[in-house]
């Protein structure tokens, strides 16, 4: 059911641009469009200093943008959002409302009919947190940070490999490495059963957007 290996997360802010081109929306929707043309088949629309309208705004163009390359989109802890632009799924954080509550707004709503489910990915940074997340209903959890990241303070001590592993032998739903993904660690964190990865700025701080995200695709396998 998750038919995608890369999962694309966006911070426009860490676009290889002038600190003022960075923050322009239209600079972000041309770096999705050249993760797309190199093939990535799903991107989380995570732009959290945005306020309501502006995201609702760059979230609808999202969705047009991903429909055409047919590749999925996730609008992170925003429910009523992803809603509104008939999004895939909603990515949650640990504060967000959780998957199972997620689940009955989705029912009321009758999106239910849609011929597709309506996914959910939730952030986890433990076993506990995994297995909460799984017993919630989710579909995928993402499990980080794995590596060191510039941002790790905001996500805590690396996990390492050794926690990855033993969440993928005792999680049955997909798990993504996220946290210092680099296209060379690919090779280690399929070896402890990961599913796949999810990362920002090996690709979108790349210079050749596409070439990046083709790159990694060919060593996700
Ligand atoms: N969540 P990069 S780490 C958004 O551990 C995010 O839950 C994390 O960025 C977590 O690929 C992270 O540039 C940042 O390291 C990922």
């Amino acid at each position: 059911m998750i038919d995608f290996k890369l999962y694309l997360i966006t911070d426009r802010k860490q676009l290889s641009l002038t600190q003022n081109s960075k923050l322009k929306t239209q600079n972000l929707l041309a770096a999705a469009r050249a993760a797309l043309k190199g093939g990535v088949k799903a991107i989380q629309l995570r732009e959290k200093d945005l306020g309501t309208r502006e995201l609702l705004k760059t979230a609808y163009k999202m969705r047009e943008l991903t429909r055409q390359y047919k590749a999925k989109l996730f609008i992170n802890d925003r429910l009523d959002i992803a809603l509104a632009v008939e999004a895939d799924g909603v990515h949650l954080t640990q504060n967000s409302i959780p998957a199972d509550a997620v689940r009955k707004v989705v029912h009321a709503s009758r999106l239910t009919l849609h011929a597709s489910r309506f996914l959910i990915g939730v952030s986890t940074h433990s076993l506990a947190e995994a297995k909460d997340a799984e017993k919630n209903g989710a579909d995928f959890i993402t499990l980080g940070p794995i590596y060191k990241t510039p941002s790790k303070l905001k996500y805590g001590a690396p996990l390492g490999l050794n926690t990855l592993n033993t969440v993928t032998k005792k999680i049955k739903i997909p798990v993504f490495a996220i946290g210092g993904v680099k296209v060379n660690r690919i090779e280690e964190l399929k070896n402890t059963g990961a599913y796949g990865v999810a990362l920002i700025s090996e690709v979108f701080g790349a210079e050749d957007i596409r070439k990046k995200t083709t790159g990694i695709i060919k060593e996700l396998g």
